[in-house]
């Protein structure tokens, strides 16, 4: 082939690469340009996330959290676990403060099941296993560092066992609406008739409550999204000047689409591997989407994957949904 022979990937603990540099590089010479915020997740990003789920103004979590510790006897009906032995596999599973009580519960219940978690992070998931072997000595875990794909296809390989799919927090959310539903074809297609997931959609609610969630005072979220310009300085090499980004945020209630940009306070520029990219005054990097489903919204995505819903739980406010569909 005629690529360029820039390497700069990042080789993951397990040996998997990450195209950092391509897709830094792809996404900057798009128009309009665009970073991926699969690489917010670095040791500072990581730390910035949990600060975020620790906001007054984040509610995703509280709300999830709310399902995790008061509805533990409806995830476990929902994902059938009196059945056959399973493994749970967690896509994105990050320090999984939710999914541990679900995981408590199936111990106490004496449930035959494997845990694993699969995290881009391999920073967030040794610190996952160290906390698990601590609090749940007896939890048979194995940790899957890489992408969603890759890994569950690792995680067939290892056992043939029933599986049961969590994709928590809204992560579906980070995709575009065509994404999540090639994204949801594609895992239909992984599984075989019989496994279960079980999926966290953010409702459409009040714009503002929505728009504060992403748009916090303190600017913990300004600092997440610049600190993947941080982390491209850092680990590319770059030298973006990260003080002349401002974090903007939008959501759009039509679309349900909650969607961050940094926006070039001047006209500046930054070279990235051999590449040099111009920034004029005010114009927009695209950052991150954190999609907003109805009830109806996900229900038809899981028909159109070839899903059966079988099952909803939503929080006391209902402000979140974790699906439960039938494969
Ligand atoms: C981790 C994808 C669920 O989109 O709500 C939080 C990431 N971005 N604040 C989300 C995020 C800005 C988060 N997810």
């Amino acid at each position: 082939t005629t690529t360029t022979a820039i390497d700069e990937n990042i080789e993951t603990t397990n040996g998997k690469t990450v195209h950092f540099m391509e897709d830094v590089l792809a996404g900057l010479n798009r128009s309009p340009k665009h970073l991926e915020s699969k690489y917010f997740y670095d040791q500072l990003g990581d730390r910035l996330f949990q600060q975020i789920m620790a906001m007054p103004e984040y509610y995703l979590t509280r709300c999830e959290m709310d399902i995790f510790e008061n509805k533990t006897a409806e995830i476990a009906q929902g994902i059938r676990s009196a059945d056959t032995p399973f493994d749970l596999i967690e896509l994105g599973a990050g320090d999984a403060s939710k999914s541990v009580h679900l995981l408590q519960y199936l111990q106490e219940q004496g449930t035959d099941f494997r845990y694993m978690p699969i995290d881009i992070s391999g920073n967030i998931l040794s610190e996952l296993k160290q906390k698990l072997i601590r609090d749940l000595p007896d939890l048979n875990v194995e940790c899957l560092e890489g992408e969603y794909f890759d890994m569950l296809y690792k995680a067939s390989q290892l056992s043939s066992r029933r599986k049961v799919i969590l994709f928590l927090g809204s992560n579906i959310g980070n995709m575009e609406l065509e994404d999540a539903y090639r994204f949801c074809f594609e895992l239909r297609k992984n599984l075989n008739k019989g496994d279960v997931v079980m999926i966290g959609f953010d409702l459409k609610k009040e714009p503002n409550t929505i728009l504060n969630a992403y748009n916090d005072p303190k600017g913990v979220t300004a600092s997440f999204n610049l600190n993947l310009l941080e982390r491209i300085n850092r680990e590319l090499d770059a030298d973006f000047v990260v003080d002349q980004f401002e974090h903007y945020e939008t959501y759009d209630p039509l679309s349900g689409a909650c969607r961050s940009y940094l926006i070039s306070l001047k006209e500046q520029q930054a070279t990235v591997g051999n590449q040099v990219f111009h920034f004029s005054e005010n114009e927009p990097v695209y950052m991150e989407v954190s999609q907003k489903f109805s009830l109806e919204d996900s229900r038809k995505m899981a028909s159109q994957s070839g899903f059966e819903p079988h099952k909803s739980i939503m929080d006391s406010r209902g402000w979140f949904l974790d699906a439960f569909w039938t494969a």
